[in-house]
């Protein structure tokens, strides 16, 4: 490595190790791992996977490139001989953020497994020039900023590959950039990104400002374009058209370059449809089939054979239901299809719930997944359940058969070998580096419950990271915190059925009780991290009430020795691989049945962290996997919340006007400390909001909440028995490894 180093460094820019600078290092390393991936076999097989989704958080890939291909140490090592710390080099990657959150990283993770287990499975999306927008906050609150990632060298590869993609109004001719996906010690595949050359970041104005009707020069600029308008949105329907045409093309092609005749692709093509952003691919490959001279019954029955669904919500604001007219508007060439799609099913089952086209001419993108598709997944157990007993009942009912849970899970690789190198070598100190393949091993921990050498060492290891944790804060935001005090992290998308705003109020009751004497025994440091989409009014509300938070106790100087609360810029990949090992309390507490899984929550507890949270999502398994000892669980049960969804049975201002600690709670957020620090509009909407709609149910859990995270705070006092805690989470998160995911999904629906 030190040789290939050198030598790269003098053909590129005429320096040697010794001379170069970290952005230089960072680029000789590009093309270095770049070189040996390209070399690597890729994974074949009879039959292949196309993983399609609209997102792939990956993240910085320079690290756990490096990891995969087994050559960490090694260049650790050798730039530490020179003085250099292979962390300074990961700072000068650009992040790829081409996704939202969990949905778009669950797809980075299986990546990296598909890959390590050797299956052939590529992935398929679209290049966003921009990836979601970078956050700054400015008097309290989120600005948006372009965040672009592409240096020109990078890791993504150019290929000849190109499609025509016919829109209603143009025809446009795509190309294909490749990223090398590296398994863990052997095994590669593909991530196939889908791009336009005459895209043209110049139209950007003004933040994330730009003409959405310019499609030309627009299609891929931005993941996620607002879509809170009709432009918006059209654009979304062009941007998951222009992505299903492509991979629906691709697929053909590389089926018929391996030989196999289209009427058997079933046999050799399975296509995971990552929620319904990709539901287009189904009617697409329909068409094109047909366009090569399949009937159209033959059409249907093989694309339904070959495709399988994954649902990630039930949130029916999430769910797409796209008007007709609009893809009339964009891809007229799909709607005869959907129309015929549609009356199959109004001719086979008589309930409109089914209906694919409902009578208001929207089109229910699921709707086609669950019909014209093999599979139909859910991501935790209670969100699989609940899809078979209330959200999909009707379809239940229809096809038993479709539905499977496929619990979520993690990659290791990324977030525990390369997050916490220490945790990681310690643990295969105890039980040796068998886990790193085989997660379930980690279990082996267990037999350490009473080894108080051990547990004093997993103290030492947290205190570290809550120190590098400590350092990072302010050198990038110019934020103390004290690393004596217990780190209380929530990060994750702000949404209000998350509830940031519970665990905001929570800091207005640990403020008063401060002020009223009560201290806590020991100082309490509250961080967030959260992006509020942009056209998400109530969200970014939230986001203003913790940041006035924030600057109302840090000038406090009777609160500030014992509470801190930190909104941390930017939240994204990199920066969770900073924060997670760092965490003592992990707050995983959204509305039961709210949280389709969570995978946040599996990546802390890998981490040591003990969980506060409700029974929602993967919470559920975890507590099953833990025991009521190692989980900290509050919170009104989902039956009991469907059911208050179903008779309207909740009415927030009731608990307002009756509980009197919950009153006070609340008109803090319009007392006059408020209102001098920050906006009374967005705290004035925040408060009316709580009072007379709480959509999402705060106030229904927030006295527990409050009693059960003083619980956990006092406990943490047992410094031991804190310790064999944080143990058992390590040991049993083996079940969340992501390896174990796609070995299900492969055995369930791919059969690769
Ligand atoms: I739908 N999820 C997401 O990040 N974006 C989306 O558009 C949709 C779902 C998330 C869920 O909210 C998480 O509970 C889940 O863990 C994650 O998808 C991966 O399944």
């Amino acid at each position: 490595m030190e040789q290939e180093l050198n030598k790269v460094l003098g053909e590129r820019f005429g320096k040697t190790l010794e001379e170069a600078c970290m952005e230089e290092i960072y680029h000789a390393l590009l093309t270095i791992v770049k070189g040996r991936m390209k070399d690597l076999k890729k994974n074949a097989g009879s039959r292949k996977l196309y993983y399609i989704s609209a997102e792939f958080l990956i993240g910085k890939l320079l690290s756990n490139n490096l990891i995969n291909l087994g050559l960490f140490d090694e260049t650790a090592e050798v730039l530490k001989k020179h003085g250099i710390d292979i962390a300074d080099i990961e700072e000068a990657e650009t992040e790829p953020s081409l996704g939202n959150g969990g949905l778009g990283r669950l797809a980075a993770c299986f990546l990296d497994s598909i890959a390590t287990l050797e299956l052939p499975g590529d992935g398929v999306g679209l290049n966003y020039h921009d990836g979601l927008f970078k956050q700054t906050f400015a008097d309290h609150k989120q600005r948006e900023e372009k965040n672009p990632w592409m240096t020109g060298d990078d890791w993504l590869t150019r290929t000849d590959v190109r499609f025509e993609v016919p829109f209603k109004d143009l025809t446009v001719t795509s190309t294909m950039y490749d990223i090398d996906v590296p398994g863990y010690k052997g095994g590669k595949n593909s991530l196939h990104l889908f791009d336009l050359d005459s895209v043209d970041e110049s139209i950007i104005h003004d933040g994330i400002e730009f003409d959405k009707e310019d499609i030309r020069r627009g299609l891929t600029l931005f993941l996620y374009p607002d879509d809170s308008d009709e432009k918006g949105q059209l654009l979304r329907i062009y941007q998951q058209y222009f992505m299903v045409s492509n991979a629906a093309q691709l697929i053909l092609k590389e089926t018929e370059e391996r030989g196999f005749d289209l009427y058997h692709l079933h046999e050799h093509v399975v296509i995971q449809i990552n929620d319904t952003h990709p539901t287009m691919v189904i009617p697409e490959l329909v068409r094109l089939l047909m366009a090569r001279g399949f009937n159209i019954d033959t059409a249907i029955d093989v694309v339904r054979k070959t495709c399988a669904y994954t649902n990630h919500t039930i949130l029916a604001e999430a769910l797409e239901k796209w008007p007709a007219s609009y893809l009339e508007k964009v891809v007229p060439q799909l709607m005869p299809i959907i129309r015929e799609l549609d009356k199959r099913v109004r001719r086979d089952f008589h309930d409109e719930k089914v209906y694919i086209i409902d009578e208001q001419e929207r089109v229910h993108m699921a709707h086609i997944d669950i019909h014209y598709g093999q599979s139909v997944n859910g991501v935790a157990a209670l969100h699989t359940q609940i899809l078979e007993e209330s959200e999909l009942k009707p379809f239940y009912d229809i096809y038993p058969e479709k539905f499977n849970n496929k619990t979520n899970g993690i990659t290791f690789r990324r977030w525990l070998l390369h997050c916490n190198h220490e945790l990681a070598s310690y643990v295969e100190e105890l039980i040796g580096s068998g886990y790193k393949i085989h997660a379930e091993e980690l279990e082996k921990l267990l037999v350490y419950q009473e080894d108080e050498a051990v547990l004093d060492r997993l103290r030492q290891i947290k205190q570290n990271a809550k120190l590098d944790l400590k350092k990072y804060l302010k050198s990038t935001q110019g934020v103390e915190i004290d690393e004596n005090s217990i780190y209380d992290i929530q990060v994750k998308r702000l949404h209000e059925y998350k509830r940031q705003q519970m665990n905001a109020l929570y800091a207005i009751y640990k403020y008063l009780e401060i002020k009223k004497g009560n201290l806590p025994k020991r100082p309490i440091t509250m961080i967030f991290g959260a992006k509020a989409a942009p056209a998400y009014t109530i969200a970014k509300d939230i986001i203003h009430l913790i940041l006035c938070l924030q600057e109302l106790i840090d000038s406090d100087p009777e609160v500030s020795p014992y509470l801190k609360v930190v909104m941390v810029e930017n939240y994204n990949v990199s920066k969770a691989a900073k924060l997670i090992p760092a965490c003592d309390i992990s707050e995983q507490i959204s509305l039961a049945s709210k949280e389709a899984s969570g995978t946040g929550n599996m990546k802390f507890m890998l981490n040591g962290a003990v969980t506060l949270g409700t029974e929602d999502g993967a919470n559920v398994e975890i507590h099953q996997l833990v025991g009521d000892d190692n989980i900290y669980i509050f919170g009104k049960s989902s039956d009991e919340v469907i059911k208050l969804y179903e008779t309207s049975g909740y009415c927030s201002r009731k608990i307002y006007e009756s509980d009197s600690l919950v009153e006070e709670l609340v008109d803090f957020i319009i007392s006059k400390k408020m209102i001098l620090t920050g906006d009374p509009v967005n705290l004035g909407r925040l408060y009316k909001e709580l009072v007379s709609k709480d959509w999402f149910m705060t106030l229904l859990d927030l006295r527990e909440y409050i009693a059960v995270k003083e619980q956990m705070l006092a406990d943490y006092e047992d410094e031991r028995s804190w310790a064999r805690k944080s143990l058992v989470n390590i040991a049993k998160a083996g079940y969340f490894s992501s390896d174990r995911t796609i070995e299900e999904y492969n055995k369930d629906i791919w059969h690769l």
